[in-house]
């Protein structure tokens, strides 16, 4: 009598975006939404059937496409040996609340990434900070539960739940910022003038890079310096850098600053970084930074969130190759001139359900430990 037991055995280990990938999570287009409104997010795409104020699923044969472009990927990287969970998606059109408030939609559970932030042995749920995304993090619940008991060394975490009252967001911000002129504007981008207060905690699970010791959080329009003070205090015994570029409104850090391999990193080549002291970092502790590619596209594609900087949101399956988005014909030439094997994945019709590559993917297991790749630090950076 066979005693085989067929499920694999997890163990949740990641340290950086690059050592060996043994086992991700790739999300699910089903029923995702363009949002209904809330202080934090409003979409206006008259041109594509979502004026101001209206919400509703992504058209049905979007959704299909998207989700064949996400199965592909999800068997290439099994026919690479990798494991690939899948979360499951909740109806996304229903209206959630708390005590606080009611939002008349959710999201949807593409960009694992966005939610999941993987450190060593340990996963935190990040706390978000759109009131749509609140409860996301139910959609990864069945992979969580699942790995709590499949690794006695898992650490599962849950940053503090926000409240999302009026109170973590500024009154009336997107009329004002209309308002504004360009100067104005490029005033604000320096004073990281974004829609959330400093009430409570906010951080997306995208804005952080990590790389062993050191982790680099994208201070952006969805984490807050709060956020990055509660990461410093829960990750002692690392470094985080809070970091920020010249973008208004940017989110999350994986369109725009790219930690590629030991010693390279992909930098977007229009929204610089502003961190005082940041590249001398990189510089002093011989990381090569270089500018990305020029994108595919001119404009955000239609019903889509996400930039064209999409170009540079990869997943680096070994510090020798790299999964690119098949559009992106100068970034792989990039890719393959700094030496990668590049591996194209048709995935441009993922964007509108939240990103590419990068987001649409969630570590669990890379080989590899906790390793210093920054060993000279600058003061105050
Ligand atoms: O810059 O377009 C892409 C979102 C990545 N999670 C951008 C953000």
């Amino acid at each position: 009598m066979s005693t085989e037991n067929k499920s694999p055995k997890t163990v949740v280990n990641s340290w950086n975006e690059w050592d060996p990938l043994k086992h991700v999570i790739v999300g699910r287009a089903d029923g995702t939404m363009v949002q209904a409104p809330e202080p934090s997010t409003e979409r206006d795409w008259p041109e594509h059937g979502f004026p101001l104020g209206t919400y509703g699923p992504l058209p049905r044969e979007m959704e299909a496409k998207a989700n064949e472009q996400l199965d592909n990927f999800a068997n290439l990287l099994e026919a690479r040996g990798i494991r690939v969970d899948r979360p499951a998606p909740l109806d996304f059109s229903q209206t959630v609340q708390t005590p606080d408030w009611e939002q008349k939609s959710m999201f949807g559970c593409m960009p694992p990434r966005d939610l999941l932030l993987t450190v060593g042995n340990e996963i935190i749920e990040a706390t978000m900070s759109q009131r749509s995304r609140w409860f996301e993090y139910l959609c990864y619940r069945p992979l969580l539960e699942q790995y709590f008991k499949e690794d006695p060394f898992f650490r599962w975490e849950a940053a503090p739940k926000p409240r999302l009252t009026d109170e973590t967001y500024k009154a009336d911000y997107w009329r004002q910022w209309e308002k504004k002129s360009p100067e104005e504007k490029e005033k604000a981008i320096y004073a990281h003038d974004w829609i959330l207060t400093e009430k409570e905690p906010c951080f997306d699970a995208a804005d952080i890079g990590r790389a062993g010791k050191d982790l680099f959080v994208y201070h952006s329009s969805v984490t807050n310096r709060a956020g990055i003070d509660w990461l410093r205090r829960h990750f002692s015994n690392h470094r985080i850098h809070s970091i920020w570029f010249y973008e208004a409104h940017g989110f999350h850090i994986d369109a725009t600053f790219v930690l590629l391999r030991p010693g390279l990193a992909l930098s977007n080549r229009k929204r610089k970084p502003l961190t005082p002291h940041m590249l001398d970092f990189f510089k002093k502790n011989d990381w090569e930074v270089v500018e990305c590619a020029k994108p595919a596209l001119d404009d955000y594609p239609p019903l889509s969130f996400c930039s064209p900087w999409l170009s540079m949101n990869t997943l680096v399956l070994d510090p020798k190759t790299i999964c690119v988005d098949a559009q992106e014909i100068e970034q792989m030439e990039q890719f393959d001139k700094l030496g990668f094997e590049v591996v194209p994945v048709e995935f441009a019709d993922v964007s509108p359900f939240g990103g590419g590559l990068h987001c649409a993917t969630a570590d669990v297991y890379r080989e590899g430990t906790c390793e210093d790749y920054f060993p000279h630090q600058i003061e105050g950076f």
